[in-house]
């Protein structure tokens, strides 16, 4: 099925994803900055360990980092959070509150992405109105504790004709394995540990980005 692209919202090419644990003592909201000044323009905050009060600083200092750039930032997991700081939507994963919910709470502007493992929940986020979807994980990953079992690149072949939605590709991905999932049909590709190991971030995205042909022109 045709992807849908929405009108202002760059959900498409990279998703970088923002989590403390994999970027170590890295200040996220300098990592967001250099991200985005290599063409990043989507970002999500993701952090399972922070008390709601350091999530709150957190999520307002990248709020302010995205505003800066005018790059569009997601809250993982928290639709209260997301709010409380004005980010541009929310990413639920499936034991996250349940999509009509979170809708009413969010109301109809912002964005939600939902966390898919097969074709079932791909159905049920698309009925149900999200914005796109993260599909995965299509490899293995450490990222993620007990994540779902790896649905591959046949997995995301085989859901990319039944939804209509944005589909991100997640799990185990690096930049090499970017035309691989966008040929699959992704719309982009969501990362965590591609960045956070990167010794160069803005390299690192620019690589990304230049593999999924919506690299910016360098600076003059
Ligand atoms: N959901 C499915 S896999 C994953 C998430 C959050 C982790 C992806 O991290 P990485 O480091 O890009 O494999
Ligand atoms: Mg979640």
């Amino acid at each position: 099925m045709p992807s849908v692209s929405q009108p202002g919202l760059p959900l498409k090419g990279l998703y970088a994803i923002l989590d403390p644990e994999a970027f170590g003592q890295a200040a996220l909201s300098e990592v967001l900055t250099t991200a985005a000044r290599a063409g990043a323009r989507l970002f999500q905050y993701r952090d399972k360990r922070a008390s709601m009060k350091e999530a709150f600083h957190m999520a307002l200092a990248l709020r302010k980092a995205a505003g800066e750039v005018e790059a569009t930032f997601i809250v993982n997991d928290r639709c209260d959070l997301a709010l409380a700081v004005g980010a541009d939507g929310v990413h639920l994963g499936q034991d996250d509150l349940p999509l009509a919910y979170a809708r009413a709470i969010m109301g109809p502007e912002k964005i939600i992405g939902i966390s898919t493992h097969n074709l079932h929940q791909v159905k049920e986020a698309t009925s149900g109105g999200a914005n796109y979807i993260g599909f995965g994980p299509i490899f293995r990953t450490g990222t993620k504790r007990d994540h779902e079992p790896v649905v591959g690149i046949e997995g995301l072949r085989l859901v990319r004709a039944h939804t209509p939605l944005p589909i991100f590709a997640i799990g185990g991905l690096t930049r090499e394995q970017t035309p691989l999932v966008l040929e699959a049909g992704a719309n982009g590709i969501a990362v965590v540990s591609a960045l956070a190991k990167a010794q160069d971030i803005e390299a690192e995205v620019r690589n990304f980005l230049i593999r999924a042909g919506s690299a910016s022109p360098p600076a003059s």
